[in-house]
């Protein structure tokens, strides 16, 4: 009886362990490529990384402002060279605030083919070719639909974005997120893409460290080959300062437990690895004792119960 409780508790141990193993086996390196931070710009008053252009001014020690508050503003932020990452990790610091009671009309994320064009689709060509993260702040008509409203479409390089309907028909998936703009704390985007597995975006604006779930699919639409990572917005007669604080990108990759680290790798692959290792290690630490400690009762067990028989 206590061997057999030993043996489902070491069983239990093992399978938690297992299932524990699968996530951490997605490891990241960062995109140099594809992140920004302060001051943005080096001595050409030039990123090498990123673009920018409309009405995009940059304060180097503060932000990259898409559009100020005020009307008719258009401006845009794109990478310089396309994603080629097979999965990735993208985490955006942002921040939409004005000082008007109604304001508008939001910031969008692009992987897309195009980059650079301004356009109607918060500051950016419509009819794009793959996909794009709208934060609309401004609601034009979506009864019940609490804004700001966070959603994704899937552009085709036919389909038009309608900005009547804030792209109620086009949506791919979405969420509201009231509190998101003007918050308190710093606001974050988190976009993660496993090929043919997962896309999912997460939000920070309730408190610092609490991630909320926006949408999850595991059937993640196709992204163009070659796509630019990229950010606009856009203000008509209602206005905003639509500001990108930092840019995170990650390429991510499942580790293969038993594989040897490539020549060459980074020094986040090695500190992982060692992990890992010690992971392995005292799960191994574990088992034996288990094991030890099952075999033990079992044996006491079963010298007992002959006792017992000798006895009478
Ligand atoms: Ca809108």
């Amino acid at each position: 009886m206590l061997l057999m409780s030993t043996l489902s508790a070491l069983w239990l141990a093992t399978f938690a362990w297992c299932v524990k193993g699968e996530e951490e086996n997605v490891k990241s390196i960062g995109l140099r490529t594809h992140s920004l931070a302060q001051p943005y710009l080096d001595s050409d008053m030039q990123s090498r990384w990123y673009d920018f252009g409309g009405d995009t001014i940059i304060r180097t020690d503060q932000y990259i402002r898409l559009t100020s508050d005020r009307p008719s503003q258009m401006g845009w932020l794109f990478s310089r060279v396309p994603l080629t990452a097979t999965n990735w990790e993208i985490e955006v610091e942002f921040k939409i605030h004005g000082k008007n009671t109604l304001y508008g009309d939001g910031l969008a994320m692009w992987l897309t083919k195009e980059r650079g064009k301004l356009g109607p689709v918060f500051g950016s060509a419509d009819r794009f070719e793959g996909l794009g993260i709208f934060i609309d702040t401004y609601k034009n008509n979506r009864p019940g639909v609490v804004f700001p409203y966070v959603m994704a479409m899937v552009g085709d390089g036919k389909t038009s974005y309608d900005k009547d309907t804030d792209g109620k028909n086009v949506e791919f998936a979405g969420c509201s997120a009231r509190g998101l703009r003007g918050a308190t704390i710093p606001t974050k985007l988190r976009l993660t893409y496993f090929q043919d597995k997962y896309l999912k975006l997460e939000l920070q604006y309730k408190s610092v460290g609490e991630w909320t779930l926006c949408f999850e699919t595991n059937q993640p639409p196709a992204i163009p080959q070659v796509a630019y990572l990229g950010f606009s917005a856009e203000t008509g007669e209602l206005s905003d300062n639509h500001d990108i604080i930092s840019i995170e990108a990650r390429n991510l990759y499942t580790a293969q437990p038993t594989s040897r680290p490539t020549p060459g790798s980074g020094r986040g692959k090695k500190a992982t690895k060692e992990g890992s290792s010690w992971g392995w290690f005292f799960t191994k630490i574990m088992i034996f004792f288990l094991v030890i400690g099952g075999i033990y009762v079992g044996f006491t067990a079963w010298r007992a119960s002959n006792r017992r028989s000798h006895r009478f």
